[in-house]
């Protein structure tokens, strides 16, 4: 072990004395932490003494920083137990004080809950992931080309009126297609997916999206939606139907019937509308209740088998690979799980609301 100089071995045991008076002499919380800032600060007599290493010989070194850290070891022990020695004083006076009732009950702690629809996407994960698929996501500032143009809707398709988009301005003149927008769906996800899954594959999108729309009890400018996209040889619209009734039956803890109706999206072909048997009055004799506004169907979601022009432009050859996707209203599926009956309270931070879950 290197020798400690003399001097410094004496410094350091001066401090030590010093050090633990003071926290033995402090009365209260306040006087410990006053100690503790004193001694422990780096211009305090600790650090003063660490900083003289510096100018000691080499050989001295080390010796002198085992002397600051033994110091160190001790003040902090000291402080410690100076610590809970306060905090059990202080306790006993509580319990001895007059007004002491131990049968109050106790102040309650606010604790936070999970959004309701965090419950619906953690458990659509759980069920997805156990079918096998892959849980992605996507940038909700989104290029034009993905949103649309490589979905098949170019500049001037009439589709993209279906979308209510919010642009983002720029300053810099943009390429067409390279202009930024808050993404109007999950869809886009599809094409970064097609991109770079090593196939076959499957995968969820849950996400946020974003639509220049007036709001009313079911629609929002911001709300969620879930992609679902499988590809690989031999897929048809069965395994879709067959993903769509697995995945409700564990959600809704039972079978549900779901139908099609053929539907339109310029990046599926066929396109569906998937509805699916009210989980609310399927099982009663009287037929049909508020929710599915007593038709006993719920839209579901739109759906479809990938657009041949969308895989190639993913660089998926068609002649070999299919599949299938949907989108999902998220935010419509959680009004539907927990009877909310306007979109607007899920993002409208409303504690009284949200306290409920
Ligand atoms: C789409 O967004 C397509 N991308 C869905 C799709 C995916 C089709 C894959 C085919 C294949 P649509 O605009 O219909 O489709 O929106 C899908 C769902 O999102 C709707 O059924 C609805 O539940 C929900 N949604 C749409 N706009 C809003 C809104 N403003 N507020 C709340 N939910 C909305």
């Amino acid at each position: 072990m290197a020798e400690v100089d003399g001097q410094v071995s004496e410094q350091a045991g001066a401090i030590r004395v010093r050090a633990l008076a003071a926290i033995e002499g402090a009365e209260a919380m306040e006087d410990l932490q006053r100690v503790e800032r004193e001694f422990t600060a780096k211009n305090g007599p600790v650090g003063a003494l660490l900083a003289s290493i510096k100018t000691a010989p080499p050989l001295e070194r080390r010796g002198i920083g085992q002397a600051v850290n033994e110091l160190k070891g001790a003040i902090t022990c000291a402080l410690e137990q100076r610590r809970e020695a306060l905090a059990a004083d202080r306790l006993a006076a509580e319990r001895r004080a007059d007004d002491f009732d131990p049968t109050l009950p106790a102040a309650s702690l606010d604790v936070g809950s999970l959004h309701p629809l965090t419950h619906v996407v953690r458990r659509l994960e759980e069920i997805f992931t156990q079918m096998g698929y892959a849980v992605l996501d996507g940038p909700e500032v989104e290029l034009e080309f993905y949103n649309f143009d490589s979905l098949n809707i170019p500049g001037d398709h009439p589709a993209r009126e279906h979308f209510d988009t919010f642009w983002c301005r720029s300053e810099a003149p943009e390429a067409a297609s390279a202009r930024l927008l808050m993404r109007t769906h999950t869809s886009p996800v599809q094409m970064r997916a097609l991109e770079r899954m090593e196939l076959p594959f499957r995968a969820i999108v849950p996400g946020r999206c974003f639509r220049n729309e007036t709001t009313d009890a079911s629609h929002e400018h911001t709300f969620h939606q879930m992609e679902g996209l499988v590809v690989g040889e031999g897929i048809t619209v069965g395994h879709m139907m067959g993903a769509m009734k697995t995945f409700l039956r564990e959600l809704f803890q039972k079978d549900l019937e779901v139908r099609l109706r053929p539907g339109y999206f310029p990046f599926v072909e066929p396109g569906f509308e998937l509805d699916v048997r009210c989980p609310f009055c399927a099982d009663r004799k009287t037929r049909g209740c508020s929710v599915c506004k007593r038709s006993t169907w719920i839209e579901l979601c739109p759906s479809g088998m990938v657009h041949p022009v969308v895989l190639r432009h993913g660089g998926v050859d068609p002649e070999r690979y299919t599949g299938f996707a949907f989108g999902l209203g998220l935010s419509r599926l959680v009004m539907l799980r927990f009877g909310i009956d306007d979109i607007r309270h899920l993002l409208g931070c409303d504690l009284r609301f949200l306290s409920q879950f």
